[in-house]
């Protein structure tokens, strides 16, 4: 078996030049639990090397459309040529639910600065601040967002002094990012960006206390097709009061208040660690990593908050509302089982997708044969154990790094150091700590981090998995490959999949996806003739 895969990872490499295929080599990976309990190390988070047909996106895309985005009373304006701020207009499906008819809610539109060639020569600050005062008489939100688009910080033109004024000037928020397309190796440095921005623009801003016990805040979660909606329903039925969810469905006002929470919930490591570690440095609130993509993780997950808070009645609600759930849930799975059983997946997406889907894969009885992150960091495969042997580079220097303190007046330790010794050593708690998507999976299986058009396109002819999952931009090579391919990005307009209702959406899902023929009883024209290349009509 060992051999075989070895075989298989050089054919995915033989094709590239020498020094292409030696760098591609470290970031593809067979995984192995190692005896000291560690995995293999993988190469993470650096450039795709040019030629290389990447799923990746840029800084641009992980800060305006991943973090800020979702939020739909913060007004976003895309200071930029107009295609990216187009190309990012309503293109993730995070959805929002204004408590009223006359909420505000901006999710719908796309503002940007259009720029053209005369702000390129002399500058766009001027058009920026235009685009700013029309955008808050239009509109009259709360906060602006300004975002930087790659000719941006080529010109030099300065969004943070254009925020600091017009904040004056307007008399509400606004915050700049520098989260140029070009700024770091793909969406995850406009991730950073956006955390730092949000850290120091906008928590911390509303003290207003609240009564409730349970207080939390639920990060890196997007509502990707309603997602966020099965959760809150989770904790409202558990007696948990969510105070902010960064930032699927959320409102700036939650935003401002989220530092009241007592714990915070981490459901993509990737796209928001920073700031859970920097609310526990400023206020003194702890995290906890949580999936709720998955029955089984759902369950553990509530468990988890039932063990932090330490609370009989809280412990016995959530049981109570596991006991709820999960018949449903086990029909659901003994309907599919017979039929999806030993069928396998493979699973290229984002930064903490591929390892959180296995679980309902898992759950179906299905293998796993192959994942890998787009821009996923080595604790995201590893696990945060290997952070401090993390070496920086140029490209992770090019962002900034707060330092944080403990804040004079509001810092509050959640829990004694008696608490934090006795929840640090329950082992399922996982107490601040990401373990990381290699050591869930099982030795043999092969890791590829960015990985490419081409290498895709191998791995398909080789294994032929029952379902491969991925992004628009893979879907279509994949079926045509005879594979149906399940979009984990936009859910293909399905969903919810989170929770216990989410995992039986995506169980028939899958049961449909990997049981109909459809895409193997259609050859693809030039399977059966090679295609005719004609000339071009020279008329
Ligand atoms: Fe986090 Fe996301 Fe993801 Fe991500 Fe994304 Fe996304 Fe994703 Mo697409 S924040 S890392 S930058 S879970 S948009 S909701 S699906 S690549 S795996």
């Amino acid at each position: 078996m060992e051999d075989n895969i070895t075989t298989i990872k050089s054919e995915l490499t033989k094709i590239y030049p020498t020094k292409v295929g030696r760098r591609r080599a470290e970031q593809i990976v067979i995984n192995q639990h190692l005896p000291d309990g560690s995995v293999p190390e993988i190469k993470a988070n650096v450039r795709t090397l040019p030629g290389i047909i990447t799923q990746r996106g840029c800084t641009y895309a992980g800060c305006k459309g991943v973090v800020i985005g979702p939020s739909r009373d913060i007004l976003s304006i895309t200071h930029g040529p107009i295609g990216c701020g187009f190309y990012s207009w309503l293109t993730r499906r995070n959805q929002t639910h204004p408590p009223t008819e006359d909420s505000p809610n901006f999710i719908n539109y796309c503002l940007s600065t259009d720029m053209q060639e005369q702000q390129i020569v002399f500058g766009g600050e001027k058009k920026l601040k235009a685009a700013v005062r029309e955008a808050f008489q239009l509109f009259h939100p709360k906060a602006i967002a300004i975002f930087s688009t790659c000719p941006v910080g080529l010109i030099g033109d300065d969004v943070h002094a254009v925020s600091r004024a017009m904040k004056e000037e307007l008399g509400i928020n606004v915050f700049g990012f520098s989260c140029e397309g070009y700024r770091g190796v793909s969406q995850s440095a406009g991730h950073h960006i956006a955390n730092n921005a949000l850290f120091k623009n906008v928590i911390g801003l509303d003290d207003t206390p609240h009564e409730e016990k349970f207080k939390i805040n639920l990060l890196g979660e997007y509502n990707i097709g309603g997602d966020g909606f099965v959760i809150d329903e989770l904790f409202r039925r558990c007696g948990i009061k969510r105070i902010a969810t960064f930032s699927g469905n959320s409102d700036y006002q939650s935003m401002t208040n989220a530092h009241t929470a007592d714990l915070n919930l981490v459901m993509c490591h990737r796209s928001i660690n920073y700031v859970a570690e920097m609310m526990e440095k400023k206020f003194g609130i702890p995290w906890i990593k949580v999936n709720f993509i998955g029955a089984d993780s759902t369950s553990k997950s509530l468990r988890k908050i039932g063990e932090y808070f330490d609370d009989a009645d809280l412990k016995k609600q959530i049981e109570k509302v596991i006991a709820e759930e999960m018949p449903a849930v086990e029909e659901a799975r003994n309907d599919v089982r017979p039929r999806c059983e030993g069928k396998t997946a493979m699973l290229f997406v984002g930064g903490s997708r591929a390892h959180h889907y296995q679980v309902l894969f898992k759950e179906m009885g299905m293998k796993i044969i192959a994942a890998g992150y787009e821009f996923g960091h080595r604790d995201d495969y590893e696990g945060r154990k290997v952070l401090p042997s993390i070496k920086a580079d140029a490209d992770s220097r090019n962002i900034e790094q707060l330092e944080v303190v403990p804040d004079a007046t509001r810092y509050r330790p959640r829990k004694n150091a008696d608490e934090t010794a006795k929840l640090t050593a329950i082992p399922d708690l996982e107490m601040e700590d990401y373990v990381g998507m290699m050591p869930e999976m099982n030795d043999g299986e092969l890791v590829i981090d960015d990985i490419s058009e081409y290498e895709t396109e191998r791995l398909l002819e080789i294994y032929k998995p029952s379902i491969f999952c991925a992004g628009i931009k893979e879907k279509f090579a994949v079926q045509k490959a005879g594979i149906p391919c399940k979009q984990l990005h936009s859910y293909d307009y399905g969903g919810p999949y989170a929770g216990y209702q989410g995992a039986i959406n995506f169980y028939h899902e899958i049961d449909r996806m990997v049981n109909i023929k459809a895409w193997s009883l259609i050859p693809a024209p030039w399977q059966s003739s090679p295609p005719e290349i004609k000339a071009a009509a020279a008329d």
